[in-house]
Formats: C-alpha cells, structure tokens, sequence
C-alpha cells in the first residue's frame, strides 16, 4: 500500500478560496485501491508551515508527499524541482510577516531538489492535454518555505520519504476543481 500525503493551503492575498485546498479536498473523496492518500491543510505562514509540515511528515511517515499551492499569475501546472533556502516577500503572509532575503535554515544546504521523476509527472498531465512545465523556482514565498522545511527535514530525519511540490492555477472557466482534480489523480497513478 503506498501511502501519500497530499497537503493544500489556505486561501491568502484577499482570495476567497486556493486553489490547492480545494483540489486536495476534491481528491480526498476518490477510492485509489491500493494507494492510501491522507490530507493536510496548511497556514500561509513563513512562521507556522514548516511545523505544521513537519509534524504531519512525523506523524504520517508517508512514502511521498504532495504538496500543492496556488500560483495565481500561472495558466498551467508547475511540477517544482528546487526548494531554495531564502524567504523574501514585500506584501507579507496571512500573519503580517514579510521576511527581507531571510536564510530559512542557517545550517542547511542552499537549496534541496526533489528526488520525484519531475519530468514523468509532467508528461503524464501532457498526454492528457492538461498544460504543465517542470519549474525551476517555486519562488520565495510560502510555498517554497514550506517546500524547503519539507525537504530538510526528510534529508535531516533519513526516512525513506520522497516529496514534490505542484504550483496549481485558480480556479477559472480553463481550471475547473475537476480539471485540477483529474491532474493530480494521474500523477498519484503514476507513482505505483
Ligand atoms: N501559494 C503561495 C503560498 C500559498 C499558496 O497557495 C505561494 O506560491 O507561495
């Protein structure tokens, strides 16, 4: 049984809704056989997320973990391959805080890759006319905070975990939940 994590955010930026949670709540209503996939929602906070994903990584020790996040600027999905060790942001997070070029981890590497096939699980959404690129920077906001707490602490604990990060679109007319629903179950399939 490959058991997976699958986290979303809340909404931030004045949006009544992300994108992320609204898949992850979609996705935790389907049957997968033989994958077990377990649900999160995290704070959109440079202070909160990376407890918050650590602690869920500790308490599930699942075989992968999924992280999606919003990306509003973006018409198509992001399969992230680096989380970098800095946070940076001049509009702040959902607490108010706006870290100016801030390392993360003073002791940890500059930046972690994940050890996922990014580009396989970019060609499985392709083949199905889903729009998706593989990105090399998942930015300096929560999310890349949250990637990189993840990705740290499964090199620093040495559990046999691997993680992604997915940048989804909002929800639109082209990006209806179901459409972002049907992307992430393929790459969940894709993995067995
Ligand atoms: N997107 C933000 C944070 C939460 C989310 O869904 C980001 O890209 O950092």
């Amino acid at each position: 049984m490959l058991r997976v994590l699958l986290t979303g955010f809340e909404p931030f930026g004045g949006d009544a809704v992300n994108s992320s949670q609204e898949t992850v709540k979609a996705v935790a209503c389907d049957e997968f056989g033989d994958v077990e996939v377990l649900t999160g929602k995290l704070p959109v906070s440079f202070k909160r997320a990376g407890v918050a994903i650590c602690r869920l990584i500790d308490e599930i020790v699942p075989d992968i973990v999924i992280l999606l996040g919003q990306s509003g600027k973006s018409d198509y999905i992001k399969i992230e391959r680096v989380a970098l060790n800095i946070m940076d942001s001049s509009k702040g997070d959902n607490d108010g805080y706006a870290p100016d070029e801030e390392t993360i981890c003073p002791y940890a590497p500059p930046a972690y890759f994940t050890h996922v096939p990014v580009k396989k699980f970019r060609d499985c959404l392709i083949q199905r006319d889903i729009p998706a690129k593989v990105s090399n920077s998942a930015g300096l906001y929560v999310c890349n905070r949250t990637y990189f707490a993840a990705l740290h602490h499964i090199a620093k604990t040495g559990i046999d975990t691997k993680a992604v990060f997915i940048h989804l679109p909002k929800i639109s007319d082209d990006w209806p939940v179901e459409r972002l629903k049907m992307a992430i179950e393929l790459i969940i399939k894709s993995i067995k």
